[in-house]
């Protein structure tokens, strides 16, 4: 969990600074240009989506129809294309529904997650009662199926759904599908990457938001394992059905960090917390900076539009009313994909300063490394190599702030948001804690020999 500096002289620091994440070229800390009014476009400007969960039976609603092209980019069916609804009767498929939801999505030039090809619960009734190589086939059946029929028009799928068992163990659920051996998850994934090669897959679970949690643990190993024997598996969606019993983690970018390390895309697919007025607007604001902070998070889904619309209506989970204003938790949101946000994997990345012809020889690497992180604030270590006669600057992002600092006697510029450090004696590492206030993007860096 590194970022490294080079810097050959002053001049050098005004030099455009590239950085390499995870082998993607982005710009670091590149604020937003100007503050984005829908949800979609202020997320568009970090390159992620913003999406909803929507319902057929809805799309004759005016001010649901106009909330959801005003405000979202990806759509996912709620329940439309499940088993029991794309399969009603064994070898009988049914697109009709999840067809109206596709087809208003893409004609508003909106994406589509695709859920969920295999899971558990809504099974149509002519599955529930299968067991052994009869319902492995009838399932993979319905995998290939369903893929195939969108192939190319859905973004990505959730190919298995809810896998893994709640509770201390970290191990797999019971079910009909899970009695029929305990690969027909990859199974699945191999039958949905030949049905659409293009569609990124996806493993989508409820309660692994936590990174402390076994079934977190028991996701990742899953992952970890499918990443390491080559199983086709591209994204892993945290479903984010959060209360005051089950809060927002206050790891949660752990987590997230964690497993796109693995090499997978990460996705919050279902959000919702109950609550109301500014604490449920705080958590809204966590949840969306612990993806921002985090380059492989490509995109937030809400489960509805507006509390009517949930699943869980009484507990008023969602960003809109009822009568579809904007909740404080809308406003919250929206802010923290203005305040913008590249993101890093927790994965090697540098940072260069191009080299001013004519200069002398010289330089010096500063490489940040991440420290211990709290809900509010996160530790920070430099450590520089090179000539002696070199100076760090250290950058944060409003509206973080710089809390506490050692090894080092650092000067300041006038908005407090810049520093300048040597490590004191002839140390050569230096640390740092930053209040995040809700932004938990790293700090640029760089070095320059004096
Ligand atoms: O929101 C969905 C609700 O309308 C259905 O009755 C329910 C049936 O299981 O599924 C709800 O959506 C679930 C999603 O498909 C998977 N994760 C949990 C969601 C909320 O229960």
């Amino acid at each position: 969990m590194t970022l490294t500096a080079k810097s050959v002289s002053r001049v050098a620091l005004v030099s455009s600074l590239v950085a390499a994440v995870a082998g993607a070229a982005v710009l670091l800390a590149a604020p937003a240009s100007g503050a984005a009014s829908t949800l979609a476009a202020a997320a568009e400007q970090s390159g992620r989506y913003f999406g909803t969960a929507v319902a057929a039976n809805k799309l004759g609603d005016s001010t649901y129809v106009g909330i959801l092209n005003r405000e979202f980019d990806m759509v996912t069916a709620e329940n439309e294309m499940k088993m029991d609804a794309t399969e009603p009767n064994q070898g009988q498929f049914s697109f009709s529904n999840g067809d109206r939801i596709l087809n208003q999505a893409r004609n508003q030039g909106k994406r589509v997650r695709g859920h969920a090809l295999a899971w558990h619960s809504q099974q149509p009734g002519w599955m529930q009662n299968m067991s052994g190589s009869a319902l492995r086939s009838a399932m993979l059946n319905h995998v290939t199926q369903v893929a195939s029929y969108y192939k190319g028009k859905v973004y990505a799928w959730d190919v298995v759904n809810e896998a893994f068992a709640d509770g201390g163990g970290g191990g797999r659920r019971d079910s009909n599908l899970q009695r029929t051996g305990n690969d027909w998850i990859e199974a699945a994934f191999r039958a949905a990457r030949s049905a659409d090669p293009n569609a990124k897959l996806c493993y989508n679970d409820y309660n692994t938001d936590n990174w402390s949690n076994a079934k977190t643990q028991g996701v990742y190993n899953m992952v970890r394992d499918f990443k390491s024997r080559g199983v086709p598996i591209d994204c892993v969606g945290f479903q984010a059905h959060f209360n005051s019993g089950n809060p927002v983690p206050s790891n949660y970018h752990t987590t997230l960090g964690n497993f796109a390390a693995l090499g997978v895309d990460v996705q919050i697919t279902e959000l919702d917390i109950e609550g109301s007025g500014s604490g449920q607007a705080q958590q809204f604001q966590g949840v969306t900076q612990a993806c921002l902070a985090v380059a492989r998070c490509t995109g937030i889904t809400v489960w509805g539009i507006r509390d009517s619309d949930s699943w869980r209506s009484s507990g008023t989970p969602l960003l809109f009313d009822g009568s579809g204003n904007k909740k404080a938790a809308y406003t919250s949101v929206l802010n923290a994909l203005n305040s913008g946000g590249t993101g890093t994997n927790p994965t090697t990345t540098t940072t260069t300063t191009t080299t001013t012809p004519g200069e002398q020889p010289g330089g010096c690497t500063a490489t940040y490394s991440e420290g211990q992180k709290w809900s509010d604030r996160f530790n920070g270590n430099v450590t520089v190599s090179g000539t002696d006669n070199w100076v760090v600057t250290v950058t944060v992002s409003s509206p973080q702030k710089v809390i506490a600092t050692w090894n080092t006697s650092p000067s300041w510029d006038s908005s407090g948001n810049v520093m300048t450090a040597r490590p004191n004696g002839s140390g050569n590492s230096f640390g740092f804690t930053i209040q995040h206030n809700g932004n938990w993007s790293w700090p640029s860096l760089t070095c320059s020999v004096g």
